[in-house]
């Protein structure tokens, strides 16, 4: 299982760049190393030297050489770096060298893997690795470094450590019936196996892992002519979206991403909504009912210097029941709609800018929580709701008087779920230790 060969791949970003770090590690690490860069150096460990990647007489680049000798590196096995020119050509003229002095291309994530097989990380702290290097947006960002300083892990393991205490007060009822009848332990164990599957159920928040990963979905919708492709452009500060004074200029849907408070929210804007003979314009109708459908939050837009039309009034009642903010555009001409008379709309003009920063605060305001969550990785929150439906299981075996035996099953399994998401395994002495006493009652 651990591994024996010697691995190397680009650690930095492909392309241009004011440097390249080619990464090698294992067994040949240092002879790899010594094999490559000239002049010879003692190579301490951790400390960085200067020299040319020389191969087979061609002097590759100009580099800086650092080698971390195992295990204080960051797989844990002899680790050097090679530090070239950046840009695609020198990285690749050194890797070319390295893969015929014998080491291999690494798989993606395999130094990560590793650093876990070897015990430096737990598996909840190698998947926070990959997210952080793929994080987009702070608040994804935030989750990745909670998750690699151990906060899923002690999550983690604060469970496991409950379900052991119930798992010893069910063996407590076997071991000294005269103290604690089985019907208390039950009992116990009922509230207590509920308790946890809540608090596991709790701990996962799909929809705000989502949020923090991929964003927050705004759409903008209302009648033609509104102003929605001109709100668009205001928000991402850009002009992503046509904008005329034709009514049913935008047909798809147009998509711009913005960071607001360093949650990333995408705002697609949509066909004005109406009943057209048009057929490129129903299919635009249609695909924004869709994107309205799956919004986070619907940005209902209204031209508060015009009456309420019927394509209004409709689109009041169609989102109603939606996470939504009324948007009160054209701010900025004479006003015939009263603010008074809608659920607090938020007043702006996507012409003079005038309400916009306060509309980007509310906007945001729909994803705030999102990714504080304790579990924020599909795979964590999978096995969580698994773990949690095993301790519901149990806590219904006990309530139906069934005998110890399944509940304790339940329970059992509801433990080695939980240890799959850090991968670590429960102390297996304990473990004996606890159902070697349940054999005793049979
Ligand atoms: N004065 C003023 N004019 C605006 C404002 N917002 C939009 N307009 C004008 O209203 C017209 C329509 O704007 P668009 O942004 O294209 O409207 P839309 O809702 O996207 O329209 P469709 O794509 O046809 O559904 C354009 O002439 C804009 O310049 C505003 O806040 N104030
Ligand atoms: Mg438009």
């Amino acid at each position: 299982m651990q591994p024996t060969d010697t691995i190397c791949a680009l650690a930095t970003a492909p392309g241009e760049g004011g440097i390249a770090i080619v990464r090698v590690s294992g067994p040949e690490a240092e002879t790899l190393l010594a094999a490559l860069i000239s002049p010879a150096h003692g190579w301490e460990s951790h400390r960085m030297y200067y020299g040319h990647a020389v191969f087979q007489g061609e002097t590759l680049d100009e580099c800086m050489a650092v080698l971390f000798r195992a295990p204080r590196s960051y797989t844990r096995e002899d680790v050097a770096e090679i530090h070239l020119h950046g840009g695609d050509w020198a990285a690749q003229s050194v890797l070319s060298a390295l893969y015929r002095l014998g080491a291999r291309a690494a798989e993606p994530g395999e130094f990560t893997r590793r650093a876990f097989l070897n015990g430096r990380i737990d598996l909840s702290r190698a998947e926070a690795v990959m997210d952080l290097i793929s994080a987009e947006g702070k608040r994804a960002a935030r989750a990745a470094v909670r998750q690699l300083d151990g906060g899923v892990s002690a999550f983690i393991r604060t469970a496991q450590e409950e379900l052991l205490s119930l798992l010893s007060g069910a063996a407590a009822a076997i071991d000294y019936p005269e103290e604690i009848t089985w019907e208390e332990a039950a009992a116990r164990l009922e509230t207590g196996a509920r308790a946890l599957a809540d608090k596991l159920d709790a701990a996962c928040d799909e929809r705000g892992a989502r949020i923090a990963r991929h964003g927050l979905e705004a759409v903008l919708c209302g009648r033609p002519n509104v102003g929605k492709s001109s709100l668009l452009n205001a928000l991402a500060r850009q002009e992503a979206a046509i904008v005329t004074d034709i009514p049913g200029t935008t047909r798809d849907v147009i998509r711009a991403d913005v960071m607001i408070d360093g949650l990333r929210v995408r705002i697609s804007d949509t066909a004005g909504l109406r009943e057209g003979s048009d057929p490129i314009e129903r299919i635009g109708v249609s695909r924004a009912r869709r994107a309205i459908a799956g919004a986070d939050v619907v940005l209902a837009v209204f031209d508060s210097s015009h009456p309420l039309t019927d394509e209004d009034r409709q689109l009041l009642r169609d989102t109603q029941d939606a996470p939504r903010i009324i948007v009160l555009n054209q701010c900025d001409r004479e006003a015939v709609l009263s603010p008074g008379d809608f659920d607090s709309p938020a007043v702006v003009s996507a012409v003079t800018g005038e309400g916009i920063a306060a509309l980007e605060k509310r906007i945001a305001a729909f994803g705030a929580g999102a990714g504080e969550s304790e579990l924020t990785q599909e795979r964590h929150m999978r096995l969580a709701r698994q773990a949690a439906a095993s301790l519901r299981a149990a806590a219904d075996a006990c309530a139906a008087g069934e005998p110890v035996d399944l509940a304790v099953i339940d329970l059992q399994e509801a433990l080695g779920t939980l240890g799959r998401i850090t991968g670590d395994r429960v102390d297996e002495q304990l473990l004996d230790e606890i159902f070697s006493r349940f054999c005793v009652g049979k």
